[in-house]
């Protein structure tokens, strides 16, 4: 009848991740500040609205009582999102522990933390321990909110036994998983003890993605090599079950740089940077302070630019950003140090009464600041040792419509080989050649800079996070050829 209206059955998705895209700060017994924590993966599905979608992860707070527990879970809700508690103890092993001081470093070929490797070598089992625990911890939570028909998309590599327990409780349960780091060669996944449980975990899911083929092939080939499971141009096949394995691009909300470059605030802070900065040419370099993102090697080809082209001396500027992370790690701390001190060393050499060549901030920026700095910048400098893909790289070409500066990039950030063809690739371990690269992209003449960004700008706007989430959640659903709809009166 007229009154009778068909609408698309708006599929239901869970998001599950480590953490939720907000953080909590207890306030009072009962009261809860939530601030959004707009990392890459938040705004990838903030701009998807294909899906009813919900959050369950940790909210990176420690909440003992039950009081706590049940108003957060309220205050939460509004939010879309489910915490999943785990205490201090929990924390400290899955997290700090197996996550941060195994996984991390290893699926970007760092090896053991060298402090105390010998310490992490004998905490490997109950670091393994708690890393199952916890995973089922979210399982369980999981499955208490799940409604059949959902899909449940698991996020990166702190949840890579959360397939397996979903599929346990729930063989039916259509369930993703994706990784947002690198997937090393399988020579190193082969040095985990653990090496066999934690594939076969992950093969429990319906579909694996991964940042690029490389990563996929990888996955692939230690499937091979260490369960003896033979690889299709699909996937992985496990007693006649295909486990689909491919690779899915993260990108970014690029409409949301685009559009605020133009926002007033924007330019205001585009002016004053020009002026701050008028004459020279800015390069910059924005990181977590992180060992993958190689910030003491950029640091090192920068100073020997400025040894080789004493001409450039006074006409280039190194902004370099870098938010502080797991400030409460050794090794990180004693990264920090490092970076200090080149950082100090080089301004001593190179710097004037009135200017020095580096600007170094151990912070982050609010959005609009940091838009302004991608706008103005001539060179982008990003030379991650590893990177899953780098989104940096893909923000920084979104705000330079106008300028059309050139990005410097690792070849070892997944991002190489999207934004390859337009960025100067560089191996972040030769100091040399980033050197002469920083030196080709200062006197790069406007029609090569012009037609590099415009390969790349075609890319980023293109190829978005809202296509990438659209595109994963299609290829988890493949199997279902139904399509289903709701009756509304
Ligand atoms: P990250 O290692 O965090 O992500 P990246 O992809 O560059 O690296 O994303 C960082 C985000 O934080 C960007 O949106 C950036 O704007 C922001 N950010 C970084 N430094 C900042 C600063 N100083 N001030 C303000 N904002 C800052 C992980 C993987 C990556 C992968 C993403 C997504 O390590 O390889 O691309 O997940 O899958």
């Amino acid at each position: 009848s007229s009154e009778c209206e068909y609408r698309p059955f708006k599929q239901r998705l869970l998001v599950v991740a480590n953490r939720l895209p907000v953080s909590a700060v207890r306030k009072g017994e009962a009261s809860w500040q939530l601030d959004v924590s707009a990392g890459g993966l938040v705004s990838a599905l903030l701009g998807v609205t294909e899906f009813e979608t919900r959050w369950i992860g940790w909210a990176g707070v420690n909440v003992p009582d039950e009081i706590g527990q049940k108003s957060l879970t309220e205050s939460l809700a509004e939010k879309r999102c489910v915490p999943v508690f785990l205490d201090e103890d929990l924390v400290n092993l899955y997290y700090n522990g197996y996550c941060n001081n195994i996984l991390w470093p290893l699926f970007h070929y760092l090896g053991l933390p060298q402090e105390d490797w010998l310490a992490t070598i004998c905490s490997f089992e109950s670091q393994f321990e708690a890393y199952k625990k916890a995973n089922q911890m979210f399982a369980d939570v999981v499955n208490e909110h799940y409604q059949e028909g959902d899909i449940v998309w698991c996020h990166d590599y702190h949840l890579m036994f959360l397939p397996k327990c979903l599929k346990e409780a729930n063989p039916n349960m259509k369930v993703g998983w994706f990784l947002h780091t690198p997937f090393p060669s399988s020579e190193i996944h082969r040095t985990m003890p653990s090496r066999s449980e934690l594939l076969t975990a992950v093969l429990a899911a319906d579909l694996v993605g991964f940042h690029t083929y490389d990563y996929a092939r990888h996955f692939m080939s230690a499937c091979t090599r260490i369960l003896g499971l033979e690889g299709t141009p699909e996937g992985v096949e496990d007693q006649g079950r295909l486990i689909r394995v491919a690779a899915f691009p993260i990108g970014i909300d690029s409409d949301r740089f685009t559009r605020a470059i133009q926002l007033p605030q924007v330019k205001n802070h585009i002016k004053e940077f020009q002026e701050r900065f008028a004459g020279r040419k800015v390069m910059l370099g924005v990181d977590r302070l992180d060992m993958i993102k190689g910030i003491p090697q950029k640091l090192l080809a920068f100073e020997k630019f400025l040894e080789d082209n004493p001409n450039w001396r006074d006409k280039v500027v190194l902004l370099q950003i870098a938010v502080p992370t797991r400030t409460d790690v050794p090794e990180y701390q004693k990264l920090t140090c490092q970076v200090h001190e080149i950082v100090g060393r080089i301004n001593g050499k190179f710097g004037t009464l009135t200017t020095v060549p580096i600007h170094h901030l151990d912070r982050s920026l609010d959005f609009h600041a940091l838009c302004a700095l991608y706008a103005i910048t001539d060179v982008a400098l990003i030379t991650s040792l590893r990177d899953g893909m780098n989104l940096v790289s893909y923000e920084f070409v979104a705000c330079q419509a106008s300028k059309k500066g050139v990005l410097i990039l690792s070849e070892f950030a997944g991002a190489a080989q999207s934004l390859g063809a337009g960025a100067l690739l560089v191996n972040p371990w030769n100091v040399t050649e980033v050197a002469s690269s920083i030196s080709y992209a200062l006197n790069m003449p406007s029609d090569e800079r012009e037609k590099r960004h415009n390969h790349n700008y075609m890319h980023v706007t293109t190829h978005t996070s809202q296509e990438w989430a659209e595109t994963f959640v299609r290829f988890v659903e493949l199997n279902d050829t139904v399509v289903e709809a709701e009756l509304r009166t």
